[in-house]
């Protein structure tokens, strides 16, 4: 497959922007290779800038859950468009889409919208340490929750570690409230809140279904010992379902395991495929947001017109009767086949997968946490990537990433793609 028009592009990006992109995952560094320049998406689609066509399991990281350019959100956009694009100012769109929200998601009593999951955790972190007076928070080894500085942290030795400098620029103080823990491990957590292990803990926050170590669902009664923990030491719940919100239920990973947090960040599927995000919980929580209360937060765009057009009809459409079986149906044939075809040609494969977002690990063994996943066979994983791609099938290019399934995905697009995997399995 040629694709000599995205290397001259990416040679030119490399010379303006940060590594040629926009964000890091897209360098193709996970598997090697240079980055596929996209020029237009539709449906399970997107086709690169040299016309090649493939099949989309990316969706722009789970926001395009109805498939890419859905006529309706089209239509949305353009009319929201017609009327202005920003104006500083509240609209009655805004209430709306916090009213959809808070009906899908109970425990989101009261919604503030931002415009990224980063602005969502980090906001969400600022007002639980505002609502407790604690400094400390927990989260997972392997988690990902954006790039605010007390986020990018890293585990150190040890089971409930104090957080070091997970990027350069993060300072070890802002680090040190960080403490990490790894993912279904009870006892690790239990430790982070012994009293000997410093300060009380202001919250702890999760991914309710890990995305970013790939997809690691919680073992069963896993969620259930986070909260009883949570409660019992007076720490907040925090589920980041940025990835699992309207993707693994309508009311996100919280409706899927019955369990209640007391703040949760939204963000992908509710922009639609616009720049929208939002945190909220408990009315006695979320009163202590700015301009009500003492935690400042703030955005120049939150609530944007268009951003909220496109995630109002997102919402509106997957609430329709049928949506998330039909979701499921496509993802199990996707998922089931590609393990039966990894079987067939001998190739250990451990399938991940939580509804219509999954990964599947180069290992024979479980993967139940970060430590577990990074066992697999990465190599192996870059050799599958570029089969697949040059067959025109668009993989996630990470093995630590989930890959997603939209209503989009027919059984023409889902039998191109085991095709395309059955031969790139015979072929490592
Ligand atoms: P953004 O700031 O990228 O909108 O959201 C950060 C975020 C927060 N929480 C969860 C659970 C997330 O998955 C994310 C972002 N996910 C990555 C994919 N692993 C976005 C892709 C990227 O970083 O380019």
């Amino acid at each position: 497959m040629k694709r000599e028009r995205s290397k001259e592009l990416f040679a030119r990006a490399r010379r303006v922007i940060p590594g040629g992109v926009n964000s890091p995952v897209r360098a193709f560094r996970g598997v090697g290779g240079d980055p596929v320049f996209v020029a237009r998406a539709r449906g399970a689609y997107l086709w690169d800038v040299d016309g090649n066509e493939y099949v989309d399991y990316v969706g722009s990281w789970g926001p395009m859950i109805l498939g890419h350019a859905h006529p309706e959100v089209l239509e949305a956009v353009n009319a929201a468009a017609a009327g202005g694009t920003s104006f500083g100012a509240p609209t009655e769109r805004e209430v709306e889409l916090a009213e959809k929200i808070a009906r899908a998601v109970p425990s989101m009593q009261v919604v503030r919208m931002v415009s990224s999951g980063t602005e969502a955790t980090m906001s969400a972190l600022r007002l639980a340490r505002g609502a407790t007076g604690r400094d400390r928070f927990v989260k997972i080894d392997g988690g990902y929750h954006g790039h605010a500085d007390c986020l990018l942290v890293k585990a150190g030795s040890g089971a409930a570690t104090l957080g070091l400098p997970g990027s350069a620029g993060v300072t070890p103080g802002t680090a040190a409230d960080t403490v990490t823990v790894a993912w279904n491990d009870l006892d690790a957590l239990a430790a982070a809140f012994r009293p000997h292990a410093g300060s009380p803990i202001a919250a702890v926050i999760i991914e309710p279904v890990c995305g970013n170590m790939g997809c690691v669902p919680p073992r069963a009664g896993y969620l259930e010992g986070v909260r009883a923990l949570t409660r019992e030491f007076g720490a907040l719940l925090i589920f980041d379902e940025v990835m699992t919100g309207f993707r693994v239920a309508f009311g996100g990973a919280q409706a899927r395991y019955a369990i209640e947090p007391d703040l949760t960040c939204l963000g992908k599927i509710i922009g639609g495929g616009l720049p929208a995000a939002a945190y909220g919980g408990r009315e006695d929580l979320m009163r202590k947001i700015a301009p009500d209360g003492a935690v400042y937060q703030a955005g120049t765009l939150s609530g944007n017109p268009l951003a909220v057009a496109a995630g109002l009809k997102t919402l509106e459409l997957l609430e329709r009767p049928g949506t998330y079986e039909a979701l499921e149906r496509a993802s199990a044939k996707l998922v089931d086949g590609l393990a039966e075809l990894a079987r067939e040609a001998s190739v250990p494969l451990t399938s991940n997968r939580v509804a219509s977002m999954f990964t599947g690990f180069f290992t024979a063994d479980e993967v139940f946490d970060y430590a577990s996943a990074k066992k697999s066979d990465t190599a192996r994983f870059g050799k599958f990537f570029h089969a697949m791609l040059d067959q025109g099938v668009y993989l996630a290019p990470s093995q630590f990433e989930a890959a997603f399934v939209s209503l989009a995905h027919d059984d023409a697009a889902l039998d191109r793609t085991l095709t395309a995997a059955r031969a790139a399995f015979r072929a490592l």
